[in-house]
C-alpha cells in the first residue's frame, strides 16, 4: 500500500488553518504533534455523552467508561508488545513516568554510593528526577559522554558500567538532535552488571517500532501528546516483577485494597500506581491515536519520515553559514541548526511570521547545549503529515530570515 499523504493531511484539521495570514507549516512535532480527527471525535464523544467516573460505579456509564479505559491499556500492551496489560501504568506524561520510577524504585533500591548512569543527550525530565532521588539517598548521577556527531560513546559507557551502577536511563531518540541510540545493546550491557534500564521513548514512540520484549528494557516511558493523542496522558511500562516490588508513588483513591487508620494495604497492579481519578477522556482517546498509527503502520511511517529527513538535510546544508547540530549516522526526523550571526530565537520568530512553526531554545537539554558550546538551536522536527513542499518552504523561509538579520 502506498503512503497516502493527501488522506493523512485531511485527518489533521489544524493543517487547514493559517498563522499570520499564511498556511500553517507545523515543524514542531518533537514538542507535540497535531491531533487527528478520530482522537478529537473520541474526546468529543466522551465529554458529550459518556462522561462519568470509572472503576467505582455499577451504573452503565461508569462500567462502559471503565471498559473503554481498560481497552486502551490492552491496546498499548499490544502496541509495545508487553507481556501483560497490568504492566502498563497511566500517568500524566513521560515526566511523571520517570519521576514515578525515580521516587518508587529509587527510594526502595538505591543506597549510598550507588550510581545512576545517564547520557549527555537527556531531556531535563530524565536528569532532574534522578538528581533528586540521588541526593536523598547519597547516590551519584554520572554522565555518559557523546561524540561530536551526537552519538553516545559506547566505549566510555562500557568503562563506566560496574556493579555500583544500579540504574541506567537514556532516551531512545534525542529530542534535540534526533540521534537514534543503540538502546538494545546498551540494555544488554547494563543487565550484565545487574543494573535496571529505563528507556525514555518520548521521541521514538510515534516514529518507529518499540518492542519492550525484544529490547528487554525494565521500564519504558512515553507521552500521548507526542503520538497524536491528548495532552495530560503518559505511559509507564514496567516489568511485572519490578513493579510488584516497588512501593506506591502516590496515595489516594483506587490504589488501595483496605484502608484503616491502623494500616492500609494496597491494590494490585496496575491500580497500585494510579491514585485518584485519572484523565479518563484522554486515555480513552489515546486508543484512537494508536489505532490511527497502526493503520498507517510504523514501518511505512519510518520510511516516509526518513525520506523527509534526507531531503531536508540535503537542502538545508546548502544554506551558507548554517550548521546542523547532531549528525549521527542513525537519525530520526529532527534537524537542529544554528546560523552564523543569527540568534535562534530571532530565526524562530521570523519563520513564525511566515507561518512556519519551529522550536528554538535549549529544548530542555542544557547539558547537551553546553557540550556543543552553544546556548540554543533552532529545531525543525517532522511528522507523518509533513511534505517535501513544506521543507522547500522552510528552506525559502530560512533564506528570507537571513536577509532580514
Ligand atoms: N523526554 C524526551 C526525550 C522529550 O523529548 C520530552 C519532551 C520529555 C521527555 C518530556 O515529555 P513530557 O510529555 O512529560 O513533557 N520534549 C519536548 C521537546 O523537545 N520540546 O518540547 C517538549
Amino acid at each position: 500500500m502506498s503512503y497516502d499523504i493527501e488522506k493523512i493531511r485531511k485527518d489533521f484539521p489544524e493543517l487547514d488553518r493559517t498563522v499570520h495570514g499564511k498556511p500553517l507549516i507545523y515543524l514542531d512535532n518533537a514538542a507535540s504533534t497535531l491531533k487527528c480527527q478520530p482522537v478529537i471525535d473520541a474526546l468529543n464523544l466522551h465529554y458529550s455523552l459518556e462522561a462519568a467516573n470509572i472503576h467505582r460505579g455499577v451504573h452503565y456509564l461508569s462500567e462502559a467508561g471503565t471498559m473503554k479505559y481498560e481497552e486502551t491499556r490492552k491496546s498499548i500492551q499490544n502496541f509495545i508488545n508487553a507481556k501483560n496489560d497490568f504492566e502498563i501504568i497511566f500517568t500524566k506524561g513521560t515526566t511523571e513516568s520517570i519521576n514515578l520510577v525515580a521516587q518508587s524504585y529509587g527510594r526502595e533500591f538505591l543506597n549510598e554510593g550507588d550510581i545512576i548512569l545517564l547520557t549527555t543527550l537527556e531531556h531535563h525530565s530524565n536528569i532532574v528526577p534522578w538528581q533528586m532521588i540521588a541526593e536523598e539517598k547519597g547516590a551519584k548521577v554520572i554522565e555518559v559522554p557523546i561524540n561530536d556527531l551526537g552519538e553516545i560513546d559506547l566505549d566510555a559507557y562500557e568503562k563506566l558500567l560496574s556493579d555500583k551502577v544500579k540504574i541506567v536511563a537514556t532516551n531512545h531518540i534525542s529530542n534535540s538532535l534526533g540521534t537514534i541510540n543503540p538502546i538494545k545493546k546498551m540494555i544488554s550491557m547494563a543487565h550484565d552488571v545487574g543494573a535496571v534500564f529505563l528507556v525514555d521513548a518520548a521521541q521514538s514512540i510515534a516514529h518507529e517500532v518499540v518492542d519492550v520484549l525484544d529490547l528487554d528494557c525494565d521500564f519504558l516511558a512515553f507521552s500521548s501528546h507526542k503520538m497524536f493523542g491528548p495532552t495530560g496522558v503518559g505511559i509507564l511500562y514496567g516489568k511485572e516483577e519490578l513493579l510488584n516490588k516497588m512501593p506506591p508513588y502516590q496515595g489516594g483513591g483506587d490504589m488501595i485494597d483496605v484502608v484503616t487508620f491502623e494500616k492500609t494495604t494496597y491494590n494490585d497492579l496496575p491500580h497500585k500506581f494510579e491514585a485518584g481519578t485519572p484523565h479518563i477522556a484522554g486515555v480513552i482517546a489515546l486508543k484512537a491515536a494508536i489505532d490511527y498509527i497502526q493503520e498507517i503502520g510504523l514501518t511505512a511511517i519510518k520510511e516516509y519520515e526518513e525520506k523527509l529527513l534526507n531531503y531536508a538535510t540535503e537542502q538545508i546544508q546548502t544554506i551558507e553559514g548554517l550548521k546542523i547540530i547532531g549528525t549521527s549516522k542513525h537519525k530520526a526526523s529532527v534537524i537542529s541548526f544554528v546560523i552564523e550571526g543569527a540568534h535562534p530565537h530571532d530565526i524562530g520568530t521570523l519563520l513564525d511570521r511566515q507561518g512556519i512553526a519551529v522550536r528554538t531554545g535549549h529544548h530542555c537539554t542544557q547539558p547537551l547545549m553546553k557540550r556543543f558550546n552553544i546556548p540554543a538551536t533552532a529545531r525543525a522536527s517532522f511528522s507523518i503529515y509533513n511534505t517535501v513542499e513544506e521543507i522547500d518552504a522552510l528552506i525559502a523561509g530560512i533564506h528570507k530570515t537571513k536577509e532580514f538579520l
